[in-house]
């Protein structure tokens, strides 16, 4: 962890010389390979294009600069309609159990074989360049290179979904996405359109309610769960199908940030997730999941008190268990992020024998838009050759041609029944992909909803009801942030129309926070339920009170006492934390005189990027700090996200008794280094009232 200060500057073994004009040319000697264009030919000069005289115009013929510039020019493809900022990592998935008496495919069938996979996490409505921490759902995409073909799982961090229907998809996007006219608000459900949009569609309200709960602000990438929400089917040897819905736990528990930290940290770190994850996996930190199912019968399903085929309707585990079976590792960070992170390409329609579709209608629509949206953003139907998206098992087929072909097919037939060739490939009844011969029982055509569709409350209540009180009042005070930013009165009035279905306490609390009177409750298409409470619903109740996967910030500065460090850093990193330095400068002298690098400067580390604080220092570096806002803002910051905080001796004389802060339970004196790994290992919510106003 302190790593040795090392100023040793490589530049200086490099073969290098000054040109003409004083640039820099680092030539090639016996270790590095020679600078190439794209046909091979050797680059003697890459700092200079050919010109005519030193002063002159450059010369059409310099083929070596029109190659470099004509490549730069056309580096970018079209970013993701949606889920266009994204993350992801290598892995592998290994069963612990098998699913066997349920299906044929063989990842969840097979406990003995690790099958790699690549995982993309996203926001849903922000560009590619926007910041990590929005309130938004987040994309959990999973490409599991199975040995019978890729399996994409392609899900989120939620376990429902806005709409019920593929065909209103488009609207919702267009409604989230910043406003045609003007081209704002970049990532952010805080605007007209959107709430206009969902305002008039009461499916939606339910993932909505999610939007508007700590789910939308995730800790870190690590501590999300994974939902493949729509109902999936499980097909076993004699062709009988079980219904299931995936669910990915994460092994650090669910844990999500306050809306002032998040709001917080995209301006401090717009990157905060991405490097979060990155870092994770370097110091070897894998991330993890358990793969979790829900298994039900249709018979089963029909006794819900909900359509299973409603993507906007969750199952709760309290009415089918998700039955763990298998973990994903995360362990490698993709080595290019173009390649990989940006070329990946997910279609929920890749799926191996064993695994088949149910008829939900958003999930039917999903199944042709993936396949079609990469012919805008990767250009070819060749895509599926790309490192990144091939399959890692043997393929072979007769589709031939296009755009960037990467193949060389041998041989002169490329179709199918065949007699000249025996090698070429041919069907396999037994080892192949065979759909469910599901018994319909409405076959009329036509443009209808399922009935129980209509009831677009129940769950919404049933999740509201199912949260602690602190996250009850996180739900209503984001409720009137974002109502907040709506300018028209009469979607803000329609809204709360809507709360008032769910549960009135909201439907008020949001009202009194924007000075509102409630409206007329809206009109429900179908009786709204009493739904059992679910607590495997929150947030609070899921974080597992460990340090394992937190970070700690330790404020360091010139004379510190390196004793005091070690003790706090050996304790913590014991309980699994990882801690970084933070100080005045990047390297600090401790009062025995070591020089220890510090992580990041304090301006540049707020402790929003911290579950919990420690400061060490001496009271002359007190004095100074006392001076300065980032300091002030480190401690305050720490003390209304209700995170514990560890204190010395100057610090308390010179800082905290400046700042407006009650000393309660969570803000302890070094000595009591016991108190404060229990504290670090969640966040004192009972605090939050006494410093924010929330609705
Ligand atoms: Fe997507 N979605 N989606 N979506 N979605 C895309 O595909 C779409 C839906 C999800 O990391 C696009 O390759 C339609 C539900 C993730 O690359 C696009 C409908 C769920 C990702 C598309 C939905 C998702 C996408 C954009 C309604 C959760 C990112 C680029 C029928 C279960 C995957 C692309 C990655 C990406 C369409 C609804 C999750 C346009 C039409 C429900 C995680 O094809």
């Amino acid at each position: 962890m302190n790593k040795n200060i090392n100023h040793t500057d490589p530049a200086k073994n490099i073969n290098s010389a000054r040109g003409n004009g004083g640039e820099p040319h680092q030539k090639t000697d016996k270790r590095t390979q020679a600078l190439t264009t794209q046909q091979g030919v050797v680059i003697t000069d890459n700092q200079n294009s050919l010109k005519a005289g030193s002063r002159g115009p450059t010369l059409l013929e310099d083929f070596i600069l029109r190659e470099k510039i004509n490549h730069f020019d056309h580096e970018r493809i079209p970013e993701r309609i949606v889920h266009a900022r994204g993350s992801a990592a290598h892995g592998y998935f290994q069963l612990t159990e098998s699913l066997q008496e349920y299906t044929t495919a063989n990842i969840l069938c097979e406990t003995n074989t690790k099958t790699p996979l690549f995982a993309r996490f996203s926001t849903v409505a922000g560009s590619k360049g926007s910041k990590d921490t929005p309130r938004d759902v987040r994309g959990f995409a999973v490409k599991l290179y199975t040995n019978q073909g890729n399996w994409d799982l392609v899900g989120n961090n939620m376990p429902v979904f806005f709409i019920q229907d593929a065909i209103k998809f488009p609207d919702l996007i267009h409604a989230v996405k910043p406003e045609p006219d003007r081209g704002f608000p970049q990532a952010a459900s805080a605007h007209d359109t959107f709430w206009d949009f969902v305002s008039l569609t009461p499916e939606t309200m339910h993932n909505v309610i999610w939007l508007m709960s700590d789910r939308a602000l995730p800790r870190s990438l690590r501590m999300m769960e994974g939902f493949g929400i729509h109902s999936y089917r499980l097909l076993n040897q004699q062709g009988n199908s079980t219904f299931v819905r995936f669910h990915w736990k994460p092994v650090l528990g669910v844990q999500s940030t306050t809306w002032d930290e998040a709001i917080k940290i995209s301006g401090a770190d717009p990157d905060y997730h991405r490097r979060d994850l990155f870092e994770a996996i370097e110091r070897g930190d894998f991330p993890e999941w358990e793969l979790g199912v829900q298994l039900f019968t249709a018979e089963q399903a029909q006794q819900f008190p909900f359509d299973h085929l409603d993507a906007t309707k969750l199952i709760p585990e309290e009415l089918v268990p998700v039955k763990i079976v298998g973990k994903m590792v995360l362990d490698r960070y993709p080595d290019n992020f173009f390649a990989e992170t940006e070329q990946v390409a997910f279609c929920p329609s890749h799926v191996p024998p064993g695994i088949d579709f149910s008829s939900d209608p958003l999930l039917q629509g999903r199944l042709f838009s993936y396949l079609d949206t990469q012919l805008s953003r990767l250009g070819s139907v060749n895509f599926a050759q790309l490192p990144i998206n091939a399959p890692k098992c043997p393929f072979a087929n007769m589709q031939r041609d296009g755009q960037m072909q990467m193949q060389v097919p041998k041989g002169r037939v490329a179709y199918e029944p065949q007699s000249l060739d025996p090698d070429m490939p041919r069907e396999s009844a037994k080892r192949g992909f065979t759909s469910f011969e599901e018994q319909l029982d409405d076959g009329v055509t036509g443009r209808i909803r399922a009935e129980k569709f209509a009831d677009h409350y129940s769950q919404p209540r049933l999740f509201y009801r199912s949260q602690t009180p602190a996250e009850q009042a996180h739900i209503a005070s984001a409720y009137a942030f974002e109502l907040g930013k709506v300018d028209t009165p009469h979607v803000r009035c329609r809204v709360l129309s809507h709360l008032r279905l769910i549960d009135e306490n909201l439907a008020n609390r949001v009202a009194a926070a924007l000075g509102m009177k409630l409206p007329a409750a809206a009109d429900a298409a179908a009786a709204v339920q009493d739904l059992a409470t679910s607590d495997a619903l929150q947030t609070i109740g899921l974080t597992p009170a460990r340090l394992t996967g937190r970070q700690i910030g330790m404020l360091i500065a010139k004379g510190s006492k390196h004793s005091e460090i070690k003790k706090y850093q050996q304790a913590l990193e014991a309980e699994g934390a990882s801690i970084k330095l933070v100080a005045p400068g990047r390297e600090v002298e401790l009062d025995d005189g070591t020089r220890l690098q510090s992580a990041e400067r304090i301006a540049g580390a707020p402790s929003v990027f911290f579950d919990a604080v420690v400061s060490i220092i001496m009271p002359e570096q007190a004095k100074i700090l006392a001076n300065d806002s980032s300091t002030l803002d480190w401690f305050t910051d720490a003390y209304v996200h209700c995170k514990a905080i560890a204190y010395c001796g100057a610090t308390d004389e010179f800082i905290l008794s400046k700042l407006p802060l009650e000393k309660d339970a969570y803000i302890t004196p070094l000595a009591d280094i016991d108190t404060f790994i229990d504290n670090a290992k969640s966040r004192f919510w009972d605090r939050e009232p006494r410093v924010r106003d929330l609705a």
